[in-house]
């Protein structure tokens, strides 16, 4: 029966797809190059879709700082400004999405909690338990952002609401959804859910993704 299923999968392709609802209608350009669309996604998600709740939501900074902070969704939005980036989104799986990516920079939350001399590494976790990290230098240097706009909107649930990292020049699995907590680290070793299952830890794009 499963292999019949998958006969009539592979011959309908796009039929199946996903079609969740969005807010408002996605762009398809922006500033002349060409975008992918959110249902350009392949779902593959460790434990499926995530549905956060944005009245219940905190997002947590916690770790080697002097103060912990914790924000609701909207004291994100509206404490912080959001800058707007094209960057292409690579799964080792073999697929890729170029989309334009509207967030805050990480750096911004960081700097609220006085991050302590001795932190080398930002570990971030998400509501069904994922994890990934990267070195602090990283995150700053790169001006790395943390989106909760996806092609012009809202993220939607099925695309990590309230929050995707947009981990450029890292691999696919570097780019943690659903985020709830950023932990500031000594630990420049540790390992995140598809890290400690073999995958690099830097997880660059122009290096292999096994380690
Ligand atoms: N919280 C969480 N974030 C996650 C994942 C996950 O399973 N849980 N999967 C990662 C992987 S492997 C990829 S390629 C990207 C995009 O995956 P998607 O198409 O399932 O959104 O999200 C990443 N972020
Ligand atoms: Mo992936």
């Amino acid at each position: 029966m499963s292999i019949l299923l998958s006969l009539i999968a592979l011959a309908f392709g796009d039929f199946f797809k996903e079609n969740f609802e969005l807010e408002s209608k996605e762009l398809t350009s922006y500033e002349g190059e060409d975008l992918s669309s959110i249902y350009d996604f392949r779902e593959n998600s460790i434990k499926g879709y995530q549905y956060v709740t944005k009245e219940t939501y905190r997002l947590t900074i916690s770790g080697l700082v002097n103060n912990t902070q914790q924000f609701t969704y909207d004291e994100v939005l509206n404490s912080f400004t959001s800058y707007k980036k094209v960057v292409e989104l690579f799964c080792v799986e073999g697929w890729e999405v170029n989309i334009l990516w509207e967030g805050i920079l990480v750096k911004e939350l960081l700097n609220t909690t006085n991050v302590s001399t001795n932190a080398t590494t930002i570990i971030f976790h998400a509501y069904d338990g994922y994890t990934t990290s990267f070195p602090l230098d990283f995150i700053i240097d790169n001006d790395i952002i943390l989106a909760h706009k996806i092609n012009g909107v809202t993220l939607p649930p099925e695309r990590g609401f309230p929050f995707q990292l947009v981990a450029e020049s890292k691999w696919g699995y570097k780019w943690i959804k659903w985020v709830t907590e950023i932990e500031v680290s000594d630990d420049s070793d540790y390992e995140g859910y598809w890290e400690s299952r073999g995958y690099s830890n830097e997880g660059d794009l122009n290096k292999g993704f096994f380690d």
